[in-house]
Parts: structure tokens; sequence; C-alpha cells
């Protein structure tokens, strides 16, 4: 729970000034049924006019006093929440963009969504109401007590037997509500996790005609939910008639017992009335106190969850200070460079792969499905970190180059491409934030994405959906690869991502890519052999190895995969 020293620090403040209002707000609750006791017994008694008088009045002051007190609390509490809310949910949002791929994959499904949502939310609520009611309700408890005892002390023998039997069950209300709350924000997270996992998969649902196995799935996490909820409700929902039912039985004896000390002049009226008034108060703060404690076991599970997200470590290393003094642009060196998802004792997807790319040249990689080219290239911007071996880039190791520098020299177009909401322009620009108008239109001009833009009625205005949806396939690869043109990189990767792009346009976007920048390394990944075919060097990966390395003709010549691969796509007449 650290993390919330930050919040604390920065908020004590103002949480005191509101707990300050909170606590006069309880001290005019609490002196109210004193003073209508005096009222009763002295002024209604005696028929005292003017005694009577004083004291109403003087109990209207103390109930404006309070009222003041509580609407000046009330909105220091929701600024205050509200505030500290969003400020906790952005330190998470920052937290959660400097995992590391692998720190991702340590969370399962929607899990960062709802701790990013609900959980701070929980949080949030529980320090609203700490503000609101909830300091309040110990004070008017204890202020009760003293105050019942101070009135008659012969008559605290009842509140003797009841509050411990109160506190008994607030106690054990807290032990069982904390598991399962805990599995309530687990059921939560699955939830979610399926919603997420329909929306993001729709158009294959659709196309499977998985309604029903969606729906199902969907119904059984909800039931799950629904289930678990019921049951923490059901279980803490035993606790307040039972702390209620233990006060009425003592509000019961104060009047009996008192009713007979009254008969005999051992007590008056007005202080029976008064007794029964602070229990009730007594009743109502414990009351409180469980619902508190109900709160608090979950903000506390909810508070844990957060607490998770912001304790796990980068499991990357990285260097904040570049020692960038390279003088070479667009240099790519592997050597002996072995990497597994699993870290060291894992499967290795890369083994022992070593070559050099020279600025300006274009390499090619090829491989069946699965063999490891996207992993070999995620190892170039860090997304990874390999679990042996060196990567250089301009004859440095990664580790050593800032992730902002490193990553100021890379563009990549992954395999699976990823488009904003917003226009093509924008999208475009997301690779260079301050690019102008003509360096959009350049881009797009490279990546053969021009021509099919001007078609749009609103251009480069054209609005795109969640993702990229209303472009076609080969028009989102397109639009992403003049996204990372736009940034001016050193080192071109392109993740297979002209596979939905004709050969025809294909060959014309890797002609206009090496006309455009000499100095500009390219890293080609293609599924075809046309796509690579030309490059300077090609690199042939089978299951994790370099299985060939170097020019079309050469591998023509010495390597049986790539001979495969080029009869099997073009055939032995050849193109
Ligand atoms: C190589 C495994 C995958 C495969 C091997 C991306 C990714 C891959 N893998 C993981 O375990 N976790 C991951 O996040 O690594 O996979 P690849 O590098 O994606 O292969 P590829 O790019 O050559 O394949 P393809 O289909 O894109 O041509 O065993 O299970
Ligand atoms: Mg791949």
């Amino acid at each position: 729970m650290n993390f919330l020293k930050k919040y604390i620090n920065k908020y004590w403040k103002l949480f005191c000034a509101g707990v300050s209002c909170l606590t006069i707000e309880a001290l005019c609750d609490l002196m109210q049924p004193t003073i209508m006791s005096k009222i009763i017994d002295i002024g209604v008694k005696k028929r005292a006019i003017i005694y009577v008088e004083r004291f109403g009045i003087l109990m209207l002051l103390i109930t404006a006093v309070g009222a003041i007190a509580a609407v000046s609390r009330n909105i220091i509490a929701s600024t205050v929440s509200q505030k500290f809310g969003a400020e906790l949910r952005e330190d998470l949002f920052v937290k959660i963009q400097s995992f590391s791929f692998d720190n991702i994959n340590n969370f399962e499904g929607a899990t960062l969504v709802t701790r990013l949502t609900n959980d701070v939310t929980q949080v949030q609520n529980f320090a609203n109401g700490l503000m609101r009611i909830f300091v309040k309700a110990p004070i008017v408890c204890i202020g009760s007590i003293i105050m019942a005892v101070h009135l008659n002390y012969h008559m605290a023998g009842v509140l003797g037997i009841t509050i411990p039997m109160a506190g008994i069950l607030i106690v054990l209300n807290m032990k069982i509500g904390f598991p399962l709350f805990m599995k309530v924000q687990r059921s939560l997270d699955k939830v979610n996790s399926v919603m997420r996992e329909y929306l993001t998969g729709v158009r294959v649902v659709k196309a499977f005609n998985r309604f029903n196995y969606e729906s199902e799935r969907f119904e059984k996490a909800n039931n799950e939910l629904v289930s678990v909820s019921t049951t923490a409700m059901k279980v803490m929902s035993v606790f307040s008639p039972g702390i209620s039912l233990f006060v009425n039985l003592g509000i019961t004896a104060v009047l009996w017992i008192g009713g007979n000390w009254v008969s005999h002049g051992k007590m008056q009226v007005g202080q029976i009335i008064a007794f029964t008034n602070y229990m009730t108060q007594i009743l109502f703060s414990l009351m409180m106190i469980s619902n508190v404690f109900t709160m608090f076991v979950r903000a506390k599970a909810s508070t844990e969850r957060i607490g998770e997200v912001f304790a796990l470590e980068n499991t990357m290393k990285f260097n904040e200070v570049s020692n960038d003094t390279s003088e070479v642009f667009g240099r790519v060196d592997f050597e002996n460079v072995s990497f597994s998802y699993e870290g060291k004792n894992g499967q290795a997807v890369i083994k022992n792969v070593s070559f050099t790319c020279l600025p300006g040249e274009t390499i090619g990689i090829i491989g069946s499905t699965g063999s490891g080219k996207t992993s070999l290239v995620s190892l170039i911007p860090r997304f990874y970190d390999g679990t042996s071996g060196t990567i250089k880039v301009d004859g440095i190791d990664v580790k050593d180059i800032s992730l902002k520098n490193l990553r100021e020299k890379i563009a990549v177009v992954p395999q699976k491409n990823v488009l904003f909401t917003g226009t093509i322009a924008e999208n475009i620009k997301w690779g260079k934030e301050n690019a102008s108008f003509e360096e959009v239109i350049q881009a797009a001009k490279i990546s053969e994405a021009h021509d099919f833009i001007s078609t749009f009625p609103e251009k480069y205005d054209t609005m795109l959906g969640q993702g990229g949806v209303n472009l076609s396939g080969g028009q989102k690869q397109r639009v992403s690869i003049a996204r990372a043109l736009i940034k001016n990189p050193e080192i071109l990767i392109l993740d297979d991502c002209t596979s939905a792009v004709d050969m025809v346009t294909e060959a014309k976007i890797r002609k206009s890519l090496k006309d455009y920048s000499k100095r500009l390394t390219s890293i080609i990944i293609g599924q075809r052999i046309t796509s690579v075919m030309t490059a300077d060097k090609i690199i042939v990966l089978d299951n994790g190895e370099i299985a060939g390395l170097g020019k079309h003709d050469e591998l023509m010549k010495e390597c049986s995969i790539y001979q495969d691969i080029f009869y099997s796509q073009i055939g032995k007449e050849g193109i």
C-alpha cells in the first residue's frame, strides 16, 4: 500500500479540514439529546418558559453550525476524492505504459482495465466515504457512550454488554468479507475479459456464427459474478441486522430498567429519553462502522490489486542516459543472439543468430510461419530482450542506448497493423506529431497510399473507426507504412506488412522505398519470396535458426529451404 503515501502527503491537509468539519458536525449531534433532556427535566417540568426558549435557541444555533459543517465537508470530500481518484488512475496508466510486453503478459485478460477503472473507483469511494461519514461514526459512537455514562452511570452497564457484542460482529464482518470481495473483483475481471475479447473478435464471431458460444461464455462469467456478489452481499447483510438487534435489546432494557427507576425517583424522564437517544445514535454509528468495514474490505481488496501493478518491476532495465556517440547510422548487428519468451530456461524461439546489416542495406527475412521472424525483429527496438548474445544498433549495444533514442532511430510496421480512431492524416502523423501536410502526402505517396486516399470524398480527413475498420486490409497496411516512413527512421522494419497488398503495388512500394532514401536500412519480412528476392541480403529462418544467408542467387544454389520456398511459390519454370 506504499503507493498511497504520495496521495496522503498531498491531500492530508484538506483531508484534515474535512475531518474537522465532520468532528464539529458530530459534536453538534452529540449535544442535542443532553440539551433536550435539560429542557424536559428542568424547563418543562418546572414550567420555566424562558429556560425552554433559551435552550431552544441554543439547539437551533447548534443545528445551524452542524449544517454548515456538513455542507463544507461534503464539498471538501467530493473535491479531494475526485482529484485523488483521477491522479491515481493517471499514475496507474503511466505505470502500465512503462511496462514491457513481458510485464503486460503477467496480467491476464482485462484485469488491467478493471484495475484501472473499477478498483480505482472503489478506493476513491472509500476515500470519499472516509471524509463524509466514516470518521463521524466512531466520534458519535464514543461521544454518545461518554455522554450516556455522564448522564447516568448506573445505566451504563447496559452499554457494557451491548457494545462488545456489536464489536465482535464488526470484526467477524471484516474477516469474512475480505476474501469474498477479492473474489468479486476477480469475477469482474472475467466479465470484462470476455466482453473485450468479443469486441475485438466481433467479425470472426459473426463469420463463424458463434453467437451462442459467445453468449454462453458471457452468461457463464456474468452468472459467476452474480453468484459471488450475492454470496458476498448475503454474508455481509447478516451483520447490520445483527448489530441492530443487540442495540435494540439494549434500548428495551434501558426503557424497562429506567421505567422502574423513574417510579422510584432514581431517574428523570428526560434522562431516559436522552439515554435512548444516545443509544439510537450508537446504533446508527455502529451500523455505519459496519458499512465502513464493508467498504473498507472492498477498498482493501482493490488497493491490493492496484498495489500489485505499482509494485511490478519492469522486467527490462533501461538506460536513462544514452551512451550514444555513434557516427554510424542504420547499422544492425546480431551476435550469437538467442531468445525465449519464457526467460532463460524457456524454449528458445531464436537460436544463436548472428548477422550484420549495413547502413542503407535491405535485408529480407523469409521462413515458414512460426519460424521466429517477428520474434527476431522485435529484439531490435527492445520489445523484448534476448536471453543471450548482443544486439547492436549503429555499433552500440541496444542496452546502452536510452529507449527513447533507440526507438527514435527505428520505425516498425507490425504484422498486425494497429490504427487509431481519428482521420487518416492524424494516423499518419502519429509517427511524427509536428509533420507538415506535405510530409504526410510524401509518406503516403511512397507507401502507395496517396492514390486510394485521394479517391475518398474527404481525402486525408476521412475518419477511421477504431482499428481502421473502414479500410481494406491492404489499405490499412499502406497507411501503417506511411506512418512509419514519416518518422524518417534510420532503420525501417516491415513485418509482413504488404501481405494484403497485390504484387504490383508491393513492387511499386519497394521501388519507391529504394528511391526514397539511400541511407535507410530496411528489414523486410515476407511470406512471399517476391517480397524479399531483390534484397541485398536474405536471411532464411528455420525454427529460430539461420538456415541460409546471402543473395537470392547464392541461396538458390546453397539453401534447400530457400529453393523449396521458391519452387513452391513460383514454380520450376521461374518468373
Ligand atoms: C515464433 C512463439 C510462437 C512461435 C515462436 C509473437 C509471439 C510468438 N511466440 C510466443 O510464444 N509469444 C509471442 O508473443 O514464438 O513466433 P513468431 O516470431 O511470431 O513467428 P513468425 O513471425 O515467423 O511467424 P508468422 O506466422 O508471422 O510468419 O512458436 O508460438
Ligand atoms: Mg510474424
